[in-house]
């Protein structure tokens, strides 16, 4: 087939050099809203592979370490010009890669320049503390310090932004990095080994191989000279990858999962609650670990909210994600579409009802991608899988509460930790609200979706383990202090003190 002669074959990114799996074997990856169009021949790489990218940030890493912050800094606002001026190419490639709507794919840039704005500024910044010495003429210090090669394992629904906010502190904190993409995304992170290149990276400290979780991320995760693991991606993969990477005593952070619930009270302005619930459950199609997948509406509010969810549900704009007016393009994979429809399956089988979409959408002229309506399933009951299981898709969930109390309870049921959203008009039930709701991140007023940069961010339970990323929680992952006691008496110390 033409396409696929003409199909461009890409290298990993490995000591500065653009090189061939050692297996020589390859695979591509497809534009999701037209499966027949082929975007690249990426490398399917083996655990041989590995070793060579971690040798060659082993070897990178004395003059890399050795390099002050602020000129680590210096080269991140290198990246940062760069990708500035790139934005637009970076934003094309990322919606056909996964199918993002260009607006969003837009905001995702923009979140890796401001990851850059923000690390770039810490370089300047990565001091450690004095500390007072008990004894005369004595100081305690700290200096922060690398941890040696990491490895970073990133999904495929950020694929520009989450190995920006990992890459850009271990960089900084003075660590050599191998990244290992999602299998469906290798363009965007070669895209980002290249800027890094071409703002002045030396050669061997980010690294990238691609191929399949299964062979490249288990090597990578279990190297001994690996040091640390920052892992984004799904539940089922990072509680296995957590146990087999901390085994040996690396340092590791799993993003993973989310059921996140969103609760109505009366006083809520419900349009401001439609909007919010909208963009959370149907941004990306749903497929973030912030999204909204469950709605909890106090029953005084239920027929109205529900009256405006349903209508402006229906208005969503399926279609070309590169068309600046749609709101939802396809899922990202054959797969993703495969379990969407698989829980709409099971939401009806378990007796919740559709109050909108519940099937796959064919877009002329886009009849092969992987669209699915947006859909709302009414009467779901807590228990319900509907409303236990992580679907990563563009379904929502409603259930309904009687107050805050049992709201609360909703929000709890679940074996999933990361985030949550109140809307309402009363401050004292927020409070209560974020003091007793199970997940790490709360939104009063806003939706459960995205964070700052210069802020922690991670979930609890089975939504996160290990360190929180981002803001200054990612240096505190990615460099370890070093105390020094510094006695400058001279003289002998009495033993009674030591
Ligand atoms: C966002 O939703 O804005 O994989 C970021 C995820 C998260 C990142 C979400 N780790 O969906």
């Amino acid at each position: 087939m033409l396409v696929q002669e003409t199909t461009r074959t890409y290298g990993n990114a490995i000591g500065g050099r653009w090189v061939p799996g050692r297996s020589g074997e390859t695979y591509t990856t497809v534009n999701p809203a037209r499966p027949g169009e082929v975007i690249g021949r990426f490398q399917r790489s083996t655990p041989e592979d590995v070793d060579d990218a971690v040798a060659a940030a082993a070897a990178a890493l004395p003059e890399w370490a050795a390099t002050p912050p602020p000129r680590r800094g210096a080269v991140l606002l290198e990246a940062w010009l760069r990708l500035r001026e790139r934005a637009e190419a970076f934003a094309e490639t990322l919606t056909r890669e996964t199918g993002k709507v260009i607006t969003d794919a837009r905001g995702e840039v923009r979140r890796a320049l401001n990851v850059l704005e923000f690390m770039a500024g810490e370089g300047r910044r990565l001091g450690g503390e004095t500390i007072p010495s008990e004894l005369p003429q004595n100081l305690i210090f700290t200096r922060r310090r690398p941890l040696g090669v990491v490895a970073l394992i990133t999904p495929w629904n950020f694929p520009i932004a989450i190995p920006m906010w990992k890459v850009a502190p271990a960089l900084l904190c003075g660590n050599t990095v191998v990244l290992k993409p999602a299998t469906t995304t290798p363009l965007c992170a070669l895209r980002i080994a290249e800027l890094f290149a071409d703002a002045g990276l030396p050669p061997g400290v980010l690294n990238v191989v691609t191929g399949p979780g299964g062979t490249v991320g288990d090597r990578l995760v279990t190297h001994p000279q690996v040091r640390a693991v920052s892992f984004t991606g799904s539940t089922e993969v990072g509680s296995a990858l957590y146990g087999r990477a901390s085994a040996g005593l690396r340092r590791v952070q799993c993003e993973m999962g989310g059921k996140n619930a969103l609760v109505v009270l009366p006083d809520a302005d419900l349009d401001l609650a439609v909007e919010a619930t909208v963009q959370g459950a149907f941004g990306f199609c749903g497929q973030r670990c912030t999204a909204t997948s469950r709605v909890v509406v106090h029953r005084a509010v239920r027929e109205a909210f529900l009256e405006r969810l349903v209508a402006r549900v229906r208005a969503l704009r399926v279609g070309d994600p590169m068309d600046p007016q749609a709101d939802m393009g396809p899922l990202a994979s054959a797969a993703q579409l495969e379990k969407v429809l698989g829980y709409v399956a099971v939401g009806r089988a378990e007796g919740a009802r559709v109050l909108a979409g519940g099937e796959r959408v064919r877009p002329a002229g886009l009849e092969e991608g992987y669209f699915v309506a947006p859909t709302v399933f009414d009467g779901v009951q807590p228990r319900m899988r509907l409303a236990q299981e992580e679907i990563f898709g563009p379904v929502l969930a409603v259930l309904t509460c009687r107050d805050l109390d049992e709201a609360i309870a909703i929000v709890n049921d679940s074996a999933y930790g990361f985030k949550a959203a109140l809307y309402t008009s009363d401050v004292n039930a927020a409070m209560r609200f974020t003091d007793r709701v199970d997940v790490a991140m709360v939104h009063i007023n806003a939706p459960t979706l995205g964070g700052e940069v210069q802020a922690p961010f991670g979930g609890r339970k089975a939504s996160g383990a290990g360190w929180k990323e981002q803001g200054r929680a990612a240096i505190e992952f990615f460099s370890e202090e070093l105390v020094v006691y510094m006695d400058y008496t001279g003289a002998r110390r009495d033993a009674r003190f030591i």
